[in-house]
């Protein structure tokens, strides 16, 4: 399979994330690439050169105000006399105005969804080059290969229309998503198996009756994000239909989780999906440090295969997985499966 990859993920690596109360190294870090690369050449993946960022699509999935704050909130807080990285800390909850305010932190708070995520000074230019390679994936398939993936860091799936957070800036699957759609496809589906419910691409996709969302994660009660990702959420308006959550419990072994995505896959195919994007996240493992599904590196052979069934062309777009030197094997177990 043909894979894209940038080197410049590591301008985006924070020192610190907030986690049970402290900082930690974050759990989304720069080593996480360097252990797939490693297994997408072992394994003979096919490495092709990414092309330059398309805004186009970007804007099409996200706000011209959230873009333009990605682009100007580091400039805007190192001018405030602020020292460390950013981290929202003041949030528009319940009840308060949903309205930009001008001072910088204000704005950090207003458009984030998680005080995890900070933001440092090679974030935007790491997120943007990320999105280049689904972008890059989404022509190699346009242009005719069965399939591709984009070795994408930091990943995208928490990013709504105008949120960052859970790691993630540009939603790269919805923007891959799109570009299927601006290439003709009437009907393109996105299929998430990251552990956490794809909350930004859910937002991004809700009304809309053209692009179908299946998400399998950790239920909302139990895992981040927590106020998104409920099995009621079947989409809004013309995307009535069109939005499927599959929630699990802790615990949840490779069987249950296999049912629903035999389950998401016949969604998929009685939607009538012409394109497939996957957010390949592989945070359902068994080991990973902040997840509790319970796959084997072996069921992700598995599920490759059956995404494979599907008979559709496909963009596999890296999200999440912390299980740090298992993240290659399980990712490329996906891929490799789907090659049998
Ligand atoms: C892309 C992706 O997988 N994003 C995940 C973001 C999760 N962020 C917050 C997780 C909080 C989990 N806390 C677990 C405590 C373990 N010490
Ligand atoms: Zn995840």
């Amino acid at each position: 399979m043909l894979f894209f990859h940038d080197d410049r993920h590591r301008l985006h690596f924070p020192q610190a994330e907030l986690d049970g109360g402290q900082f930690v190294t974050p759990y989304e870090r720069p080593s996480r690439v360097e252990y797939v690369l490693r297994r997408l050449q072992e394994t003979g993946m096919r490495a092709a050169a990414p092309g330059a960022l398309d805004m186009g699509p970007v804007r099409a999935v996200h706000a011209p105000d959230y873009l333009e704050f990605l682009a100007t909130c580091w400039a805007d807080w190192v001018a405030s006399g602020a020292r460390g990285e950013i981290i929202a800390t003041s949030f528009p909850v319940r009840r308060m105005r949903q309205k930009p305010p001008r001072n910088i932190d204000g704005k950090v708070g207003y458009y984030s969804l998680a005080a995890e995520t900070a933001i440092t000074a090679g974030t935007w230019e790491a997120a943007q080059a990320s999105c280049a390679l689904a972008q890059s994936a989404q022509r190699a398939v346009a242009a005719g290969e069965r399939a591709a993936f984009a070795l994408c860091r930091p990943p995208g799936h928490h990013a709504a229309s105008d949120l960052f957070g859970g790691y993630c800036f540009l939603n790269n699957a919805a923007v891959a998503a799109q570009m299927f759609r601006d290439d003709g496809a009437g009907r393109v589906a996105v299929l998430d198996i990251d552990f956490h419910h794809g909350n930004g691409t859910q937002d991004i996709f809700h009304r809309r009756g053209d692009v179908f969302f299946a998400s399998i994660h950790g239920a909302p009660e139990d895992a981040f994000p927590y106020f998104l990702g409920y099995a009621d959420e079947t989409g809004e308006g013309a995307g009535e239909g069109a939005n499927l959550n599959l929630p699990l419990p802790p615990g949840t072994p490779f069987g249950p989780w296999a049912e629903a995505l035999d389950a998401a896959l016949a969604a998929i195919r009685d939607f009538g999906a012409e394109a497939l994007v996957v957010s390949l996240g592989t945070d359902a493992f068994k080991d990973d440090p902040i997840s509790f599904f319970k796959l084997e590196s072996a069921d992700f052979a598995e599920a490759g295969r059956r995404i494979a069934g599907a008979g559709l062309p496909t963009v596999f777009v890296m999200e999440g997985g912390y299980a740090i030197e298992a993240v290659g094997i399980n990712a490329v177990n996906v891929l490799q499966g789907f090659e049998e």
